[in-house]
């Protein structure tokens, strides 16, 4: 029998603002796969194509989109979701401070729920240099909207103006993230710290809780910190609380980094489907 009034369903939906990274590791590919396997429809607004060049010591090409491409593509996503049905937006790579200001003005018209923000200012093998003037964009224009932000060691004291070189340096560079924007924090420590656990801050409602896991070897995992926000963002659009979310995305990123993917980048990728049970069905 013919159907003519199918259901519809209304999952929770998660929009990011990223780059795409092509080979799949990391940007809004990583954020698109987090989405899915968490259980949330996923949407990307992409602001930049990022290359890496294997001729060339698989250093970054980079290439943005155009700033009105970007806000073409954030109007069509919110023209086609009302605010009921997608509350939830994750910010990743910028970029540039061009960038920022056209996403920070949509941001700031649309005003989502949750406002998770990865203030990524450089990737794996680049120079902090190419930092800086991101740096300011990104903390007058995106910090003070976003309702969760997971800042990386260099990002963390980028974002707090203080050293970080301990489990209670990176507490307290935490809690004057929190202080300046208001937004709960998840400051990673990841490989940079020493020791034989990845320790992670975690600043928000709920006081301060230091999330652990055993270290996965010395070396960071492409993808990680973009994963780490995006599952975030999933759970948070799935109602859970910016604490429960922390520690639910770092229980993903653990099982990911676990079954990490190699291939011929000096860095491994991190697997999203690293929490699927064996045998379970796709
Ligand atoms: O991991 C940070 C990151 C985020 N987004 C894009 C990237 C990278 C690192 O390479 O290329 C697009």
């Amino acid at each position: 029998m013919t159907d003519h009034f199918p259901q519809t369903t209304r999952p929770p939906m998660t929009l990011t603002i990223a780059g795409s990274e092509a080979t799949g590791g990391a940007g809004a590919q990583a954020d698109l796969k987090t989405f899915q396997e968490l259980g949330s429809f996923g949407i990307i607004a992409l602001t930049c194509i990022v290359s890496f060049d294997p001729k060339d010591s698989w250093n970054h090409r980079f290439v943005p989109v155009e700033p009105q491409v970007i806000a073409e593509q954030i109007e069509a996503v919110f023209g086609d979701y009302d605010a009921d049905a997608l509350d939830t937006v994750k910010l990743g790579m910028m970029g540039s401070p061009a960038t920022i200001s056209t996403v920070g003005q949509a941001i700031r018209e649309r005003r989502p729920r949750h406002v998770v923000l990865d203030p990524v200012l450089i990737c794996k093998g680049q120079e902090p240099g190419h930092a800086l003037d991101t740096d300011n964009a990104l903390k007058t224009e995106l910090l003070p909207q976003a309702t969760f932000v997971t800042p990386n060691h260099f990002e963390t004291e980028q974002l707090s103006g203080m050293a970080v070189r301990s489990l209670e340096d990176l507490t307290a560079a935490a809690q004057e993230i929190h202080r300046i924007s208001g937004a709960a924090v998840l400051a990673k420590g990841g490989v940079r710290l020493e020791g034989p656990e990845a320790v992670d801050v975690f600043v928000g409602e709920g006081g301060t809780e230091v999330l652990r896991a055993p270290k996965i070897g010395e070396h960071a995992v492409s993808g990680a910190g973009c994963s780490l926000a995006a599952a975030v963002a999933a759970k948070l659009s799935q109602g859970a609380t910016p604490l429960e979310a922390a520690r639910r995305a770092k229980e993903f990123v653990t099982a990911g980094i676990r079954q990490r993917v190699a291939g011929g980048t000096p860095f491994d990728a991190l697997w999203q489907g690293g929490l699927r049970r064996s045998g379970a069905s796709a």
